[in-house]
């Protein structure tokens, strides 16, 4: 683990690890350091060709969208369709939400690009207790199952400091709403971190975090986010654009299933009408 202290005084205490297990799941550190924090930062998941590839993407998505055909139109289409299910994310989302991938979807995807100077889009906000299943946080028998989880990939190295996301680590198990007073980035329970380009940023919306002014004048940051949650679960309104889905792989297009249950897939269509009469082969499960 690698400590820091910034200049303005903010602690921070940022696991750097780059390596993941063989198959990209999370190491035991990184699942420790997840859960008790609440978020994680993996650098350098990305290679500098495909980083090199959104940026250009993205470019064009802002400039000129009609220039590129209808599939590429928005995201996660062209390069960004392949982070959605990168090893790396997969490997936390199925630590995170739940181990069947089947359970997972992807609900919202934007690009946020912010100069130095820029209004930070958001304060402080979740952590603490809610009854609201977006936010929750629970651990059971091993597992985690968390609701709404937040992937994000730096597309520009971030300075410590200089406007990464914020967190304050272990708020999504806190037992008492957090105090006014607490409840700004520049209080020491609040940290951050540096990372290259092509950095992966995982964390629980459950966790008070919060934007943070872009201080770098050099670059600016260049940030795709991506929410996930559990397939019972939706927070945001749906927006993609479905020339873009359709224009997925099968494998990529099943993150996109809507808000229920897969086994309804097959058992609705057996009761059109609504009327069950039980069979005597026993419980279907
Ligand atoms: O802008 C950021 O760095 C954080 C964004 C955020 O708060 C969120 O995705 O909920």
């Amino acid at each position: 683990m690698r400590q820091s202290h910034s200049g303005d005084g903010v602690a921070a205490h940022i696991l750097i690890v780059k390596k993941l297990d063989e198959e990209m799941r999370l190491t035991e550190e990184q699942r420790f350091f997840f859960d008790i924090k609440g978020y994680l930062v993996l650098p350098d998941v990305l290679d500098e060709d495909i980083v090199e590839r959104l940026k250009a993407y993205i470019n064009i998505l802002e400039t000129a969208p009609q220039s590129l055909p209808p599939a590429d139109r928005g995201l996660p289409g062209g390069p960004a369709a392949e982070l959605i299910d990168h090893p790396a994310v997969m490997g936390a989302l199925e630590f995170a939400i739940h181990e069947n991938r089947d359970k997972i979807r992807l609900e919202a995807a934007h690009c946020s690009i912010r100069t130095a100077g820029d209004t930070p889009p958001l304060g402080p906000h979740a952590g603490g207790r809610t009854v609201n299943p977006n936010y929750s946080y629970q651990y059971h028998d091993g597992c985690i199952f968390a609701g709404m989880t937040r992937v994000v990939f730096e597309l520009n190295p971030v300075s410590h400091g200089a406007g990464g996301t914020y967190f304050k680590p272990g708020s999504h198990k806190a037992n008492f709403p957090i105090p006014p007073a607490v409840k700004n980035i520049g209080h020491a329970l609040f940290e951050t971190y540096g990372c290259p380009a092509g950095s992966m940023v995982v964390f629980s919306e459950a966790v008070c975090h919060s934007s943070a002014p872009w201080l770098d004048e050099s670059r600016p940051r260049i940030a795709i986010f991506y929410a996930y949650n559990h397939i019972n679960l939706r927070h945001h309104k749906p927006a993609f654009n479905p020339d873009v889905i359709a224009g997925l792989s099968e494998p990529r297009r099943r993150l996109f299933h809507e808000v229920y249950h897969r086994l309804w897939d097959t058992r609705a269509e057996r009761d059109p009408v609504g009327v069950h009469r039980a069979s005597r082969q026993g419980a279907v499960r």
